[in-house]
């Protein structure tokens, strides 16, 4: 079939309930001319979105490096000389003094993620009186704590988490360059548990790490066959950090990171497609075409979990020139 048959074919198929992508309808659609792509990519966004609205996300650290794993991208591996200096869980009171002021600055979702292979007992309570606090205050929440068994996963939902965030980073392929103490697998199964408590699942991953474009695609197709596509889909670009393996790695050509977003849009068109890490090295006409492409979230603030994020200044800056309104707190 050729590439144009193709692709009306996958999108007919969109029109059934849970339709397979493949790597060569996928690619189909990523390989379009650009305009076409972001004409399709805005027309499925205004389908099942506001086009002028983009959710405001914060980001805590909440226990930060030291980390077992050995994610090659990452300044919290204890494998890696970051520089990086560990910390305890921190106090749920001071959690909940941090989402405060993201509130009142506009954020209306909270992230909170920890540097663990996978979560302990022992940290339970305080993991639940931080969501149910930061629920308090009218946010959506989230959090990140590594690997979750179902158990684990059921008491957060009772807390009233509304997602977790736990990304399968790249293709099933390139998975093993990146990261050997876990497996693509060991990912599946906690997403699965995550699914299976009710909570939201956040699900998404890095460009950028030196992979091909059969990657970005693969890693897309994986999301969008997921028993149900992720709610939230953050795409983030590798913010290199000296010290890590990845830090040379060849960054993304700008128009093909824009592809990716359109591609995600396409394929996965109810959920949140989150312009994550890596907005530091982004122009604001290269993140204004990720805004049209169908990214409809940011990480606000000047540090995402440890690195450099733009400041609130700059953000609103943009949102003002390209007419973009945050999105409003559910009235509760
Ligand atoms: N330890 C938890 C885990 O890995 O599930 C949560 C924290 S981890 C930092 C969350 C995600 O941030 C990673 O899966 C990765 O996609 C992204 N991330 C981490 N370091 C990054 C970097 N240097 N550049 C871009 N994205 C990064
Ligand atoms: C995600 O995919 N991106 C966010 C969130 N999930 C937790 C984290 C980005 C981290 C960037 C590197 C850092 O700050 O250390
Ligand atoms: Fe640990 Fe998460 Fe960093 Fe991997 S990405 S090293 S699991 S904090």
């Amino acid at each position: 079939m050729n590439a144009e048959l193709q692709l009306s074919a996958t999108l007919e198929s969109t029109n059934g309930v849970s339709p397979q992508w493949t790597r060569e309808s996928a690619q189909a659609v990523h390989d379009l001319p650009f305009n076409d792509l972001l004409f399709r990519a805005q027309t499925i966004h205004r389908e099942n979105f506001d086009p002028n609205r983009v959710q405001l996300s914060r980001l805590l650290s909440i226990k930060t490096g030291g980390c077992p794993e050995d994610c090659g991208y990452c300044s919290q591996s204890a494998h890696h000389q970051s520089g990086l200096k560990a910390s305890k869980l921190m106090e749920v009171e001071r959690v909940i003094a941090e989402a405060r002021k993201a509130r009142d600055a506009g954020a209306t979702r909270y992230c909170m993620g920890a540097a663990w292979r996978s979560l302990k007992e022992r940290d339970m309570d305080a993991l639940v009186a931080m969501v149910e606090g930061v629920k308090a205050l009218g946010m959506e929440t989230c959090m990140t704590l590594g690997m979750l068994d179902l158990d684990q996963a059921q008491r957060l939902k009772q807390a009233g988490l509304d997602y977790y965030n736990h990304n399968i980073d790249t293709s099933e392929r390139y998975y093993a360059e990146i990261i050997s103490t876990r497996t693509f697998a060991d990912r599946l199964d906690t997403l699965a548990n995550v699914r299976d408590s009710g909570i939201k699942v956040c699900c998404g991953g890095i460009v950028g790490m030196g992979e091909e474009k059969a990657d970005r695609i693969d890693m897309l197709v994986t999301l969008a066959n997921l028993p149900e596509p992720p709610d939230s889909v953050p795409i983030n670009m590798l913010i290199p950090i000296e010290g890590t393996p990845l830090v040379e790695a060849e960054p993304i050509e700008p128009i093909e990171f824009v592809r990716t977003i359109a591609l995600a849009r396409i394929m996965m068109p109810k959920s949140h497609v989150r312009l994550s890490a890596g907005r530091m090295a982004m122009s604001d006409e290269m993140q204004a075409l990720c805004f049209f492409a169908g990214a409809n979230s940011i990480f606000v603030g000047d540090t995402l979990l440890t690195a450099e994020n733009p400041g609130e200044d700059k953000d609103s800056a943009l949102f003002r020139r390209l007419g973009i309104k945050p999105f409003a707190r559910e009235a509760r």
